[in-house]
C-alpha cells in the first residue's frame, strides 16, 4: 500500500492527538555506566566496525590482526516514534586514542535536505567536522564542554576527539530523519583531523588525500 505524503501528515497528526503517546520524561546522564538512564538503543562501535573509515588502512589491518579491537565509541538514543513532531535523543562517548595519526572519531553521516540537527557537548574537546552537501565547503568547529552547535539541513557531520579524556556530547535530531553513511564510507568527509607533534596544539587539519581531485573541498578557518 502506498502512503502519499499527506495520508503521512494525517496519520502523524492523529498520533500526536494522543496524550498516551507523549509522555514527556526526564533523563539522566550514569557517568559511572557511562549511558542514559534509559534509552532505547544502546550501540558499540569498535575498530572492525569502522575499517573503511579510517584513513591508514594498513595501521587498521595490522592492529585487527594482532587480534586487538579496541572499543571507538558508543552512543545510547531514546528513539520516539517516526512521525513529524517527535525528536529523538542521543549520547554519545568518543574514547581518546589514535590511528595512525587519525584521531578516534565518529562514523559520520548525512540526513535528508530538511533535517536539522543539534549537538551539546558535555565534556572532552573536539572537532565537529560539517560538510555542506551542496557545496562540500568543510566548516570545522572547535567543541568542548559546553558547546552548543547548530547542524543547518544539508550538512554531514562527524565528530574528532583531539583531547585525552572521553568526549561526550547529546544530540537532539528529528525523529523521522534519516542517516546516510554510504556516502561518508564511499569518499570520507573532505578533512582528516591528525595529530600535529610540531605544535603546543596536539591537532591539525589536512585535506583528504583519498578524496577525488576534482572533488576537492574549500576547507574554512576552524571556528573556535
Ligand atoms: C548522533 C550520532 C552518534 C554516532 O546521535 O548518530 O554520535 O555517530 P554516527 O551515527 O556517525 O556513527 C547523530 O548525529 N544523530 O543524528
Ligand atoms: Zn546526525
Amino acid at each position: 500500500m502506498v502512503i502519499t505524503q499527506s495520508k503521512k501528515r494525517f496519520l502523524d497528526e492523529i498520533y500526536l492527538m494522543k496524550d498516551s503517546n507523549l509522555s514527556p520524561f526526564v533523563v539522566k546522564f550514569n557517568k559511572t555506566l557511562k549511558e542514559l538512564s534509559f534509552y532505547t538503543k544502546k550501540s558499540v562501535r569498535k575498530l572492525s566496525d569502522l575499517k573503511e573509515y579510517f584513513y591508514d588502512e594498513n595501521t587498521v589491518k595490522k592492529i585487527l590482526e594482532k587480534g586487538n579491537d579496541p572499543e571507538i565509541y558508543s552512543f545510547c538514543d531514546i528513539e520516539r516514534p517516526k512521525v513529524v513532531g517527535e525528536l529523538n535523543l542521543g549520547w554519545t562517548q568518543i574514547n581518546p586514542g589514535l590511528i595512525g595519526n587519525e584521531f578516534y572519531m565518529t562514523k559520520g553521516h548525512f540526513h535528508g535536505p530538511n533535517e536539522a540537527e543539534i549537538y551539546f557537548c558535555q565534556e572532552g574537546e573536539g572537532i565537529l567536522i560539517l560538510e555542506n552537501q551542496k557545496t562540500r565547503i568543510i566548516h570545522p568547529m572547535y567543541i568542548t564542554e559546553s558547546s552548543i552547535a547548530y547542524i543547518s539541513p544539508g550538512f554531514g557531520h562527524r565528530v574528532v576527539n583531539v583531547g585525552k579524556l572521553p568526549l561526550i556530547f547529546i544530540a537532539i535530531y528529528l525523529a523521522n530523519s534519516t542517516h546516510d553513511y554510504e556516502k561518508v564510507k564511499r569518499e570520507g568527509f573532505g578533512i582528516l583531523v591528525v595529530r600535529n607533534q610540531s605544535s603546543r596544539i596536539p591537532y591539525k587539519i589536512i585535506p583528504n588525500p583519498k578524496r577525488d581531485k576534482e572533488n576537492l573541498s574549500q576547507i574554512l578557518p576552524l571556528k573556535q
